[in-house]
């Protein structure tokens, strides 16, 4: 009789990663894909697997769901974007087979330490200056996840030498079973992807996963300023360690005096100035911290911490600075891709700002950025399917210094009319970007080249 095969789904990159995964470890695969948008033919994704999987047991199938699928496969390996509450899903989980995430299926290969980072916002920066710490302690090192990098893609490199630094998302959590990072972090936890989760109170459960199957010689640093975290302390496994941007916490990490301390059951280490950390703003001090003692209980010592982290000039679409014109600055904040980060981006500005927002419709509510303008948004110029939404709900804030706008293009040709010199021009949606663009990425490169294409 055949072997049965895995079923994956997905085939974006975690999808065509984890198939080239389980096809040169010898496995079969069924590598699924509803291509609702029609954009995938088989070709295509024959290519981007790549020519040395050609002969590899690989079938691609495009389309409609079939339960032959199911009968063929034993389990389901699922990519993050898709819902488990997605039709074939439910059919798939119904016929009594096991769905994983990607993630789970890289840790089933790993062999060296993990540190893996979740939370709303500051994903991204924490797990790039992790990363970069842990690489200048041990050549072989991995910066996966979220960020862009399927696990699948690296894991069955890994060493028991090797440390990987993982950025996981509330998706990809959502289907773990026994991943088990040495140092987990939850930076921050503030309403998102509620379309996806429901309520809040789900998108927590997914998110604090991250810990469940830790124990006592595990870590997970957590944020000591964020009441949703302190509030679930008891269901932290592992050991706590805290981190605070605005008071001491014993036995964690801190700012005094300016200086960022961190502390272990022994010692007190002054490890560096806040001020030589480049990268703006009170969100990226938290970042900081939470890099600090994430790194530490990976094993890089105090010394290599200070250094990588004076040196470190922050990530592309977060708060980027893209150029001066006319003495109006531009700042790509791509990243801002829901009101809270949004908010984070507003505060960074020093300057009365005209303000780019609006993307993909996640229903969360926009009260709390407007409330945040405080009178450094001089315009606000919308695009996108939450447009009218964030209007209306602006207008009830009493802004009305807003315009509608066809897309990011005209936005921001809008945009250089309006500024000022001595203004600032920021690119901070609150919104994702799908629908507009193919991700955040897109977004803040196209903001990038029509800025730096000005004359
Ligand atoms: N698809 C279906 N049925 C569905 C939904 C999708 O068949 O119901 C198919 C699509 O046709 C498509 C494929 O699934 O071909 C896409 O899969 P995917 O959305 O999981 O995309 P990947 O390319 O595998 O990228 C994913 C993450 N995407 C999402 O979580 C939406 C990437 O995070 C991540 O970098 C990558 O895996 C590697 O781990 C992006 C993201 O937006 C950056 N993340 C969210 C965020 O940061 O807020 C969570």
């Amino acid at each position: 009789m055949d072997e049965k095969k895995i079923l994956v789904a997905g085939a974006g990159i975690s999808g065509i990663d984890s198939a080239k995964l389980i096809a040169r470890n010898g496995g079969g695969v069924i590598l699924f894909d509803e291509n609702k948008k029609g954009a995938l033919t088989e070709e295509s994704v024959r290519d981007r697997i790549g020519e040395e999987y050609r002969d590899k047991n690989i079938q691609i199938v495009l389309g409609e769901y079939t339960d032959k699928l199911a009968d063929d496969t034993y389990m389901m390996v699922i990519s993050p974007g898709i819902s488990l509450e997605a039709d074939f899903a439910v059919r798939y989980a119904n016929s009594g087979k096991r769905i994983i995430s990607e993630i789970e299926l890289a840790w089933l290969y790993e062999k060296g330490t993990v540190a893996a980072i979740t939370g709303t916002n500051g994903k991204t920066t924490t797990t790039t200056l992790v990363g970069e710490i842990i690489k200048a302690c041990n050549p072989e090192s991995y910066v996966v996840g979220n960020i862009g990098m399927p696990y699948t893609g690296i894991c069955d490199r890994t060493t028991e030498e090797s440390d990987t630094v993982a950025e996981i998302s509330s998706f990809q959590l959502e289907t773990i079973e026994t991943f088990k990072p040495h140092v987990s972090a939850v930076l921050n936890l503030t309403p998102d992807h509620l379309d996806r989760h429901h309520t809040f109170e789900n998108y927590i459960d997914a998110k604090l996963r991250i810990n469940e199957n830790q124990t006592e010689y595990d870590f997970c640093v957590l944020n000591h300023d964020d009441a949703e975290i302190v509030k679930r302390a008891d269901r932290i496994k592992g050991h706590a360690v805290y981190f605070s941007a605005t008071h001491k916490v014993p036995g964690g990490c801190y700012l005094e005096g300016g200086k960022v301390i961190l502390e272990d059951n022994t010692e007190r280490y002054e490890v560096m100035d806040r001020e030589d950390f480049k990268p703006l703003g009170d969100h990226n001090t938290e970042n900081l911290l939470a890099a600090v003692a994430i790194s530490y209980y990976m094993g890089a010592d105090v010394k290599t911490i200070a250094k990588v982290c004076g040196e470190f000039k922050g990530v592309p679409h977060r708060i980027e600075y893209v150029r001066t014109f006319d003495d109006v600055e531009y700042y790509n904040d791509s990243k801002g891709t829901n009101p809270d980060a949004a908010i984070k981006g507003i505060r960074a500005m020093k300057r009365p700002t005209v303000l780019i927002g609006g993307g993909y419709d996640k229903q969360i509510p926009f009260d709390d950025w407007i409330e945040s303008f405080d009178g450094k948004v001089k315009k606000l110029l919308l695009i996108g399917q939450t447009a009218q939404i964030i209007k209306e709900c602006a207008f009830k804030h009493g802004f009305t210094e807003v315009e509608l706008l066809d897309d990011l293009e005209t936005a921001l040709n809008r945009a250089r009319e309006i500024a000022k010199p001595g203004d600032a021009v920021l690119l901070s949606p609150a919104c994702a970007s799908w629908g507009m663009f193919k991700n955040y990425e897109q977004r803040g490169d196209m903001f990038r080249d029509i800025v730096n294409g000005f004359e």
